[in-house]
C-alpha cells in the first residue's frame, strides 16, 4: 500500500521507511508530488501542524496522507522551540539551531527536554486519526554523534546514557518520539481504515 508522507525532511522519510516499510507500506513524499507546493505551517500546536499539512496533500492530490509535526520543549526555555523548532536560529539550518539552542541553556542546571511527535492520518472525507510520541532526555552542552538529524546530537538519553545521534536508526527508532507515534498509528490504522469513509 502507497502511503504518502507530508514532508520535505528526507532524515524523517528515511525513519519512517524503516519503521513503516516492514509492514507492507510503501512510503511516498512530497518529493514524489510537486503539485503540493510549499505549505504555511503556521498552527500554534503540533497537531494543527501536521493537520494543515496533510490537508494540504489532500486537497491537491485527492489521496490520503499522514503527517508528522514534531519539536523540542525544554523545560528551562518555557517549552521553547516547540512548534519553531526547525527554524529556531531562522533558515532550516540544523547546526544554527543547535547552537542557538546551547547559547540559550549557558548557565542552565536544569536541562531536562521533550521530544514530540504528533502524527496526523488524514482521508478525503475529513476523517482524521490522530497519534502522540514522547521522550524525554537532557540537553548536554556540547553535541555527540553524527547519526540522526536536527537537535539528535544535543538529546541525551540516561536510560542509553547516549545521545541519539550516537544511536543507531534502530535504536533511535525503538524509544523516540516518531518511533512511538508509529507503533500507536500501526497499532490503530486497519481498523480506523476500515471503519472510516
Ligand atoms: P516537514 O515539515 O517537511 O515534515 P520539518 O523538518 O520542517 O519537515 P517540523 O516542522 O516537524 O519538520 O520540524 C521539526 C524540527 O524539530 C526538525 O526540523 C528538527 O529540527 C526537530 N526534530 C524533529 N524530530 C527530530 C528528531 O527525531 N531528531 C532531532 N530533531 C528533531
Amino acid at each position: 500500500t502507497d502511503l504518502i508522507i507530508a514532508t520535505n525532511n528526507p532524515n524523517k522519510a528515511r525513519e519512517f521507511r524503516e519503521m513503516l516499510e516492514p509492514h507492507g507500506f510503501n512510503v511516498k513524499t512530497l518529493a514524489d508530488f510537486p503539485e503540493v507546493g510549499s505549505i504555511n505551517e503556521n498552527g500554534a500546536t503540533f497537531e494543527q501542524n501536521a493537520t494543515i499539512k496533510a490537508r494540504a496533500v489532500v486537497d491537491a492530490t485527492g489521496l490520503a496522507a499522514l503527517a508528522d509535526d514534531s519539536g523540542l520543549q525544554v523545560a528551562a526555555l518555557n517549552g521553547a522551540p516547540g512548534v519553531h523548532s526547525a527554524r529556531y536560529a531562522g533558515d532550516h539550518d540544523d547546526l544554527a539551531n543547535n547552537q542557538k539552542l546551547l547559547a540559550n541553556l549557558v548557565g542552565q542546571n536544569d536541562r531536562s527536554a521533550i521530544f514530540r511527535t504528533c502524527l496526523v492520518l488524514l482521508k478525503p472525507s475529513g476523517a482524521k486519526l490522530v497519534v502522540n510520541g514522547d521522550i524525554h532526555g537532557e540537553i548536554l552542552d556540547a553535541p555527540r554523534g553524527t547519526s540522526g538529524f536536527g537537535y539528535d546530537p544535543l538529546f541525551y538519553v540516561p536510560k542509553f546514557k547516549l545521545t541519539m545521534g550516537e544511536m543507531t536508526d534502530e535504536q533511535k527508532n525503538s524509544i523516540s518520539h516518531r518511533g512511538r507515534a508509529t507503533r500507536q498509528l500501526l497499532a490503530k490504522i486497519d481498523e480506523w481504515w476500515n471503519q472510516t469513509k
